[in-house]
């Protein structure tokens, strides 16, 4: 088996396909990229239009949730923080059992259209469980290096959608932003990439757009 197969194999059955389930999106990648950054500014361009629900992790507290509702995202009773305790891919790869009690509760009290669950800040190798999320975004920054898309691993092979985030720093940090792109869609086969600051578009509408797409597939 291929080393990428073995870290993304889980003991999960896959999420059921119906057409009438509200679409599960998963956001994760390392601390810092801009996951939390993705989450707020999806559910301010979404929040009309869709009926939106968020679980954050964290390990320790419930910093994610927190600055989501003092920023006024969504009504607090939309936001609901799992503190895994524990290293954050095995929350939402291993044992997501806090994760699906959070998004089945929230499910069950507001029938949203999307579910976004932010995953606690991890490495490169960490995915969600495909019984948690039916899609996942992975979120890097270029601050990283442009050397990030060509080292691989899940994250950015496999994820349905692949942000690399923070391009307003690529000159700060002397990030080729062309490297990153040509490596990540030699690595990626196809899977969609997009390049953004969320910084300077505060409306996310690449992202907002591919999952205003999947929603609609789900939900016509
Ligand atoms: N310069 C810059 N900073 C950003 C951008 N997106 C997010 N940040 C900042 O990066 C920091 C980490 O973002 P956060 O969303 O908390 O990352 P997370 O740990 O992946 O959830 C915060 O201080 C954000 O304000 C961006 O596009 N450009
Ligand atoms: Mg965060």
């Amino acid at each position: 088996m291929h080393r990428d197969d073995l870290l993304t194999a889980h003991a999960h059955a896959p999420l059921a396909a119906g057409p009438a389930a509200p679409l599960r999106i998963g956001i994760g990648g390392p601390v810092g990229g801009g996951k939390t950054a993705l989450v707020a500014a999806l559910c301010r361009t979404l929040r009309d239009e869709l009926s939106l629900v968020v679980v954050t992790n964290d390990i320790y507290t419930e910093e994610d949730a927190e600055f989501l509702r003092r920023h006024g995202v969504l009504p607090d009773d939309r936001i609901r923080a799992v503190r895994t305790g524990c290293c954050p891919h095995t929350a939402i790869r291993d044992d997501i059992t806090a994760n699906l009690d959070a998004v089945e509760a929230l499910e069950a009290r507001h029938d949203p259209d999307l579910v976004l669950v932010e995953s606690g800040g991890d490495n490169l190798t960490a995915t969600f469980s495909y019984g948690l999320v039916h899609a996942q975004i992975f979120v890097l920054d270029v601050a990283g290096g442009d050397k990030v898309p060509r080292k691989g691993g899940p994250g950015v092979t496999r994820s349905d959608l692949l942000v690399i985030n923070k391009i307003d720093l690529a000159p700060l940090v002397g990030a080729d932003l062309e490297v990153m792109r040509v490596d990540a869609e030699k690595v990626r086969e196809g899977r969609s990439t997009v390049l953004v600051s969320l910084r300077e578009q505060p409306d996310a509408a690449p992202i907002m757009e591919w999952i205003t797409a999947q929603v609609r597939a789900r939900r016509p």
